[in-house]
């Protein structure tokens, strides 16, 4: 059975690894950071079928002592600061977490056992300013934000740790890729969260920032299955990962107040607080690399994605209205 740790287990892709690698047989160990309430809500569901260890990026012997004890075959470095609004607010952390902590990672593996496979979990976010349209991994880089920037640093270090020490590492350069247990301050679960209140009659606006912005979406479940894929390859390399499509966020505002018979205008409040000090305009990828090695394609489309995502929040929204009528009663 092969053993596969992951960082960031408690996030929406960390959640989706494990029950992946689970499903494939493997041991999974989830590495989590030291939190004064626990937030095991992604993971309580096949909690007992994973290793729970305490670490964090910020300690480099807290990892070292990790691979020395369960000593994986298989590393998923996907913990990091993601929100990209609280890397503009708190940039230093965010260097801390995104891009040293991977060279944490890194020197962990080279000092323990430097035949461990690598995933490093690379962003979009680093064509920022675009230079080429899609992007593709020959796409030369222009990161526009403190998150974008820590991400580059952490795509050149696996780079070079795989060159200098002939680590199995491989970065995959994913694109937005979103689900019901997306973090509720990105774009796509504000919106679709936001729906599923107005429709219930809980909340009556949804404020939001720059709604020109468009991206390309993709469905979580699909793009972890791209992460496992490229450690099973022959040789490491480098894949950008997305669906080719891309969307403005006012079309995904319109297919998910339209999924629930409402007209968006009468909701949205456009408001400056969530503009960007500098925004990233425009991205859409070309997965043909990922498509022609790995054998990889998205199976969730733009429309399925929104009102999977509707769908949910409504009946989480029901769920608890129902409890909470129950516990009047
Ligand atoms: P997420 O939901 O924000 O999860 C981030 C995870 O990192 C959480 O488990 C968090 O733990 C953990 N973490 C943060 N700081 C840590 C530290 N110092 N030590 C240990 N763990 C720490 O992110 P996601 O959407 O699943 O994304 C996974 C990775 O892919 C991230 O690196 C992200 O930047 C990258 N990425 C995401 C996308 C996307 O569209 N989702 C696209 C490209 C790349 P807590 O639960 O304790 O906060
Ligand atoms: O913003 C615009 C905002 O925060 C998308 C992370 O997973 O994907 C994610 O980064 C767009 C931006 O994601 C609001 O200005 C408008 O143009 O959902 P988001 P992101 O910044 O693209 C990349 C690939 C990652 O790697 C990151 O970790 O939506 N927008 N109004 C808004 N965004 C937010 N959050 N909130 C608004 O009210």
């Amino acid at each position: 059975m092969p053993t596969a740790l992951i960082t960031g287990i408690t996030g929406q892709d960390g959640s989706y690894l494990a029950e992946f690698l689970l499903a494939q047989g493997y041991k999974v160990i989830g590495m989590v950071r030291r939190t004064s309430t626990i937030n095991f809500d992604r993971i309580r569901h096949f909690q007992e079928d994973v290793e729970i260890v305490q670490g964090d990026l910020l300690d480099q012997m807290s990892l070292i002592s990790i691979l020395q004890e369960y000593q994986p075959s298989e590393v998923y470095n996907l913990a990091a600061q993601s929100f990209v609004p609280t890397s503009f607010t708190q940039p230093v952390l965010t260097g801390e977490f995104t891009a040293l902590g991977v060279t944490r990672v890194l020197d962990a593996i080279r000092i323990v056992d430097p035949t461990i496979r690598f995933y490093q979990a690379s962003s979009s976010e680093m064509f920022g300013k675009v230079q080429e349209v899609p992007q593709r991994e020959s796409t030369p880089f222009y990161p526009r934000s403190p998150y974008g920037v820590a991400k580059l640093y952490g795509h050149w270090i696996t780079i070079n740790y795989r060159e200098s020490y002939d680590i199995f590492a491989c970065s995959g350069i994913l694109f937005n890729h979103e689900s019901p247990r997306r973090g509720l301050e990105f774009v796509t679960h504000k919106i679709t969260n936001a729906v599923a209140r107005i429709k219930l009659g809980l909340d009556s606006e949804l404020r939001l920032g720059n709604l020109e912005a468009r991206r390309d979406w993709g469905y979580a479940p699909d793009y972890v299955r791209a992460m496992w894929l490229m450690l099973q390859q022959d040789t490491p390399d480098d894949y950008v990962v997305a669906t080719g499509e891309t969307h403005s966020v006012q079309e995904f505002v319109q297919e998910a107040f339209g999924f629930v018979d409402l007209d968006w205008e009468k909701y949205v409040v456009q408001d400056p607080k969530f503009y960007r000090p500098a925004e990233v305009d425009l991205l859409v990828g070309d997965p043909a690399k990922a498509g022609e090695r790995l054998g990889w394609e998205p199976s969730v489309s733009f429309g399925e994605l929104v009102r999977l995502m509707v769908q949910a929040d409504l009946e989480a929204w029901e769920r608890r209205l129902k409890q909470a009528a129950a516990l009047d009663q």
